[in-house]
């Protein structure tokens, strides 16, 4: 009995190593399609979907189709571990495109570490996330280079500003990040922290946090959170009476907050790590078949998902002129495409991208946007000068 048993199992992990990668080329995408980080989740997948289209219609891999494998990693780390564990396992993915929010990635990329499949964070930004691992890199800048550009645009805007009330979620990895960087920001530009609030990403009543902003006397909120707590934070802000300028991080960078704060969105301050506007041919593209498609600019979390996904094809395409892709043992082309990733460059609709060694993404530009709204349902983002 038991050398039966022995002998399948043997069977399988021979069979595994000399599977060779089928067409279409299957790239892993685990990112939030449901629950509340779903609100920032929802416009990655349309970003990936639009990066997969793009790509097939122009021949794949040389030829060869690339099928991007949807596995929900929901918003918690249980969840993306999951969905990690069944991309790599069960689908065969070369690569991951994933997961949502850094607080997942301290969980689930480590998995794809241990089993040598290279991940491309679409939207990671707290400070460590390359670190994690030889095959982890990201798309997605980190907060540290990007949100210091949404207080100097506030001091712009008002230069009387002198107190800063900061606001975070403490049980989330990439608010605990941010906060950090708009902390030391505002005592670089010669600000006063006069409170620094707390909350939870569960919160839905911020009464106590928003009486202390308001007796700290503050002209100017700072709110790291996700997008349902963030979105409510700055709503019952301004109905207890808040009139200053509000800078919100990353994780409201997305019109799915207009539900939630509706007219009192109005004025929050984002910086951006892309833009439509950005003039790059690849930008040009995905900015058309995304209006053709949605009749509004693309935003943000789109725009870095496509990135990941075109990132993935494009070093695809280089190791298939060298070696054809459906030759190869899957372990060996994880391996490669993450050697690969790393040492190229790429035209996207970021702009131009390339990886430091540890998988850093270096990006050139950067922006800041302020929500307009029209109404209570109705508003975009306005890029500022
Ligand atoms: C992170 C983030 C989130 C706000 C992305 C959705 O930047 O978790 O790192």
């Amino acid at each position: 009995m038991k050398r039966v048993a022995l002998t399948v199992t043997l069977g399988l992990v021979a069979a595994a190593h000399a599977q060779k990668v089928q067409a279409p080329i299957p790239i892993g995408v685990a990112l939030a399609q449901t629950g509340n980080v779903a609100l920032l989740g929802q416009e990655q997948v349309i970003g990936a979907r639009l990066a997969e289209k793009y790509i097939n219609a122009r021949g794949g891999i040389n030829g060869t189709p690339i099928r991007l494998i949807f596995q929900d990693a929901s918003g918690d780390e249980n969840t993306a571990i999951n969905a990690f564990q069944n991309l790599i396992s069960k689908s065969n993915v070369v690569g991951i495109v994933g997961p949502t929010l850094s607080q997942q990635a301290f969980a689930a990329d480590p998995i794809a570490e241990r089993a040598r499949v290279p991940v491309l964070g679409p939207s990671n930004t707290a400070k460590g996330i390359p670190q994690i691992g030889n095959y982890v890199a990201r798309v997605s800048a980190p907060v540290a280079v990007v949100a210091p550009n949404a207080i100097r645009t506030a001091l712009r805007l008002d230069p009387k500003i002198k107190k800063v009330a900061v606001l975070y979620a403490q049980n989330d990895a990439f608010s605990v990040s941010e906060t950090g960087t708009f902390q030391e920001t505002a005592k670089a530009q010669g600000l006063d922290v006069v409170t620094v609030q707390k909350f939870q990403t569960t919160d839905t009543d911020f009464t106590t946090q928003v009486t202390s902003t308001l007796n700290s006397d503050a002209d100017l909120v700072i709110v790291s959170g996700l997008a349902a707590d963030g979105g409510n934070l700055v709503k019952q802000l301004r109905q207890l009476g808040y009139k200053g300028l509000i800078v919100g991080g990353n994780g409201l960078n997305t019109s799915n907050i207009f539900p939630v704060c509706q007219q009192y969105c109005d004025g929050v301050i984002i910086a951006q790590a892309y833009s439509p506007a950005q003039p790059s041919a690849a930008n040009q593209v995905f900015v058309k078949d995304y209006r053709a498609q949605y009749k509004k600019d693309p935003p943000q979390f789109a725009a870095q998902a496509y990135a990941g996904v075109q990132v993935m094809a494009d070093a695809l395409r280089v190791i298939d002129r060298r070696k054809k892709l459906t030759t190869w043992e899957l372990p060996a082309l994880r391996t490669e495409l993450n050697k690969q990733i790393l040492a190229g460059k790429y035209n996207t609709p970021l702009g131009e991208l390339r990886f430091d060694k540890d998988g850093e993404i270096l990006q050139k530009q950067f922006y800041v946007a302020q929500i307009k709204m029209k109404d209570a349902k109705n508003g975009s983002f306005v890029f500022l000068k």
